[in-house]
């Protein structure tokens, strides 16, 4: 970072309301000024093929200017979108750095060569990785300011204890601070807006949301996205807000609002939403021509509005400063945005070898020994019956309340995870503690702060995780059925699991998202048998864990709660309550290394790599292979999908020379389809038959339970193969 505090801060406190002195208006247009300087010689280099992107954040100067002269870097928190230039150039990030991202240095502070232009990050600033998804962020800025609330509410819990997670993560929070989230109108359309503004809404919490609207999205006009063309008409009735409806071409107006709705937050009053009326002067960005779908005449309405324009107008009419002045300060800005792509051309891209840092923490490796904490505190044979009997559901249970006992920064919440929302209710009532019973006794015994029900809402659940867990906190939230977790999809794939390797390791959400998953229910049907685990193994920075039984679930689960990247656990809702698998309390700190496949029933003639609730079926069949067929067969349990355990197949594969792998999931594209590809590839020169795979066929699971035994595969499927591929 080259510049920490942005001269601004030099001319003294902006007011919240009032008129500012004369040298804060140069100091507004200097800022001003100089972002468009950067848009343009930006362009010029776009146009000489020297950069590969541009978006400009001319017209919208003003309204961003405004709104971070408001506010306090490095002590608030800011979530901009991509055509925030003048709003960071306010914030303090300066024109070099802004030039290393667009040239795509090694150095570029903000990604490391790996986003495009004006995807800003600046830890000291407090400014947030941004993606180029469109309303992602404004969840991650009301996580950020629940976590600000907890840690001021609870500052003990901020402390930090070697030895898991939190040892990485300073945590930083002031008691007052605010979080400011940006937006354009035709972003407003996405739900995870509505979203943002519910839970802002309903906690009273400290988020400003700066629409900055500029008529259009792209081609589309406001009034195709907005109905009535006026988002603040829409959101009016939305509880605890301050509102502001704003001339965005004028810097002071917009000072004004954002102070007010500072002040508003600040207060504990609830969140604001300054809405700013702006012009886009240029196109939407360098790949597209607004004239193919603006007339002439809206154009040129536009380019009358320039924020600039008016501003240097009113700077010379106020007698601030005369025209040769400012003709004067303009070319040192334009000489500085020229001088900053210059140096920035020099630096060196970064090495290829540095492509694969930051996808996963780099501090602290889930597959280490150190996880492998303590031996479970019984051995197996010698407890009795009744106390062996804990099921899968249990020890997730025990896990969950021993590691909140532990650490303070764990808040747990989804669809009915609480006991009871309202209290008089818990004074009576048993408690939910979800749909499974998974976090029942919870809230009850770690307040309605740690534990409670969130809205009917997926993006809202791992969205606002993404928030807490990037200011140090340890969300462990459950999405209700894997079935539902396609509307948070987008949060988890381009947010949860990306927001590490997008930033170059300077930010990172280390949350745990638990989710019931599978069939086999007699009646599940479509929309509660799913499996797709594949999907999420193929996105980069996201751990996959799925046990198969209750001891390996509360060792396991333990591991994602401590460990420092974003974990998907998978717990299979028909092994929640089986026979099988059931275990002892294994006491409070048993934890297993992820990446350690467990051989759960050794053999020497065949393989079968399995995981879920496959493993009893599998089990099941390998039994009837022996009795029946003399066939003897090895199953590994892979416990954890990513990573997994390529030495523990390759080790088994080399003895038995044949494998199959089998899995709940529909065949083709399945998780098994990686494994059998690699094995084939790999050792090849081990195998004595062809790699087989088993899984459900390629439809969705059926109700009538006829229908759902034929798709999902059953011990008898297995049973099959394993005597098809011995003979073959
Ligand atoms: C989720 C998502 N969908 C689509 C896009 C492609 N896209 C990028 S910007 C944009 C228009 C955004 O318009 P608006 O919110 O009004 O902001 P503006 O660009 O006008 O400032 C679209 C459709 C995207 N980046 N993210
Ligand atoms: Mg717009």
């Amino acid at each position: 970072m080259e510049v920490a505090i942005s001269r601004a801060r030099a001319t003294g406190a902006f007011p919240a309301s009032g008129e500012p002195t004369a040298p804060q208006l140069v100091e507004i247009y200097r800022l001003m000024f100089l972002s468009r300087a950067v848009d343009d010689r930006e362009i010029l280099l776009k146009r000489q093929q020297k950069i590969f992107f541009q978006i400009s954040a001319a017209g919208h100067e003003a309204l961003q200017v405004g709104a971070a002269l408001a506010l306090r870097p490095g002590y608030d928190w800011f979530f901009p979108y991509y055509r925030d230039r003048a709003l960071c150039l306010a914030l303090g990030v300066s024109p070099y750095d802004m030039m290393l991202q667009a040239v795509g240095a090694a150095d570029d502070p903000a990604s490391g060569g790996r986003q495009m232009p004006t995807h800003w990050s600046s830890r000291s600033l407090h400014i947030v990785s941004t993606s180029s998804s469109t309303a992602t962020q404004l969840l991650h800025a009301v996580g950020c300011a629940e976590a600000g609330r907890y840690f001021s509410r609870h500052p003990e819990s901020a402390v930090k204890d070697p030895g898991d997670y939190r040892e990485f993560h300073n945590v930083d929070f002031r008691g007052d601070e605010v979080a400011l989230a940006c937006i354009g109108e035709g972003s407003t359309s996405q739900g995870e807006f509505w979203e943002a503004m519910n839970t802002a809404s309903n906690q009273k919490l400290p988020v400003i949301f700066c629409i900055e609207d500029n008529g259009y999205a792209i081609s589309v006009p406001v009034e195709v996205n907005t109905p009535g063309g006026n988002i603040s008409r829409l959101v009016a009735n939305f509880p605890n807000f301050y509102f502001a409806e704003i001339d965005g071409n004028d810097p002071v107006s917009s000072l004004r609002a954002f102070g007010q709705a500072a002040a508003h937050c600040r207060a504990g009053r609830g969140p604001a939403l300054v809405h700013g009326h702006c012009v886009r002067l240029y196109s939407h960005s360098l790949s597209d021509d607004d004239k193919n779908y603006r007339s002439a005449a809206e154009r040129e309405a536009d380019a009358l509005c320039d924020p600039i324009a008016r501003m240097r107008t009113r700077l010379i009419a106020d007698g601030i400063l005369t025209a040769a002045e400012l003709d004067e300060l303009e070319r040192s800005l334009d000489r500085e945005a020229a001088e900053a792509a210059e140096r920035a051309l020099q630096s060196p891209p970064p090495a290829v070898e540095s492509i694969v840092t930051h996808v996963y923490s780099e501090d602290l490796d889930p597959t280490l020994a150190a996880f492998a904490t303590e031996q479970p505190e019984f051995p197996v044979e010698e407890v009795g019956q009744k106390a062996a009997a804990h099921t899968m559901a249990d020890l997730i249970n025990h896990c969950l309340r021993d590691e909140m006992r532990r650490d303070q920064r764990i808040v747990i919440y989804g669809e009915d995870v609480a006991d009871a929302s309202r209290d008089e209710a818990l004074k009576e009532a048993k408690g939910k503690g979800g749909v499974f019973k998974l976090t029942a006794g919870l809230q009850t015994e770690f307040g309605s702060e740690r534990v409670f029900n969130s809205p009917l809402a997926e993006a809202n659940i791992v969205g606002r995780a993404v928030g807490y867990a990037l200011r140090g906190m340890k969300p462990v939230v459950e999405i209700q059925f894997f079935d539902y977790i396609w509307p948070a999809m987008h949060q988890i794939r381009n947010e949860l699991a990306l927001l590490r390797w997008r930033s170059n390791g300077t930010w990172s959400t280390p949350a745990v998202i638990r989710v019931p998953i599978g069939g086999y229910l007699t009646g599940g049907s479509i929309y509660h048998s799913q499996s797709g685990e594949s999907i999420f193994t193929h996105t980069p920075g996201l751990r996959v864990v799925f046990p198969s039984n209750a001891l390996d679930a509360n060792g396991l689960l333990r591991t994602a709660i401590r460990c420092d990247d974003p974990v998907l656990f998978l717990e299979h809702k028909r092994l929640y309550r089986e026979t099988h698998g059931r275990a002892a309390y294994p006491g409070p700190d048993f934890a297993i290394p992820f990446g350690k496949a467990k051989i759960v029933r050794p053999g020497s003639q065949l393989t079968l790599v399995t995981y879920g609730a496959l493993v009893p079926r599998a089990l099941q069949a390998a039994q009837q292979a022996e009795r029946l067929h003399g066939i003897d067969v090895e199953i590994l349990d892979l416990r954890t999908l990513n990573p997994y355990d390529w030495e523990a197949i390759a080790t088994s594969v080399r003895k038995t020379n044949r494998v199959i792998v089998a899995h709940e999931d529909m065949l083709s594209w399945g998780y098994g389809a990686e494994l059998a590809a690699r094995i084939a590839d790999e050792l090849f020169d081990d195998l004595d038959a062809p790699v087989r795979r088993i899984g459900a066929m390629d439809t969705f699971v059926a109700y009538q339970p006829k229908l759902e035994d034929a798709i999902l595969p059953q011990p008898e499927t297995i049973l099959k193969a394993l005597v098809d591929l011995k003979n073959y």
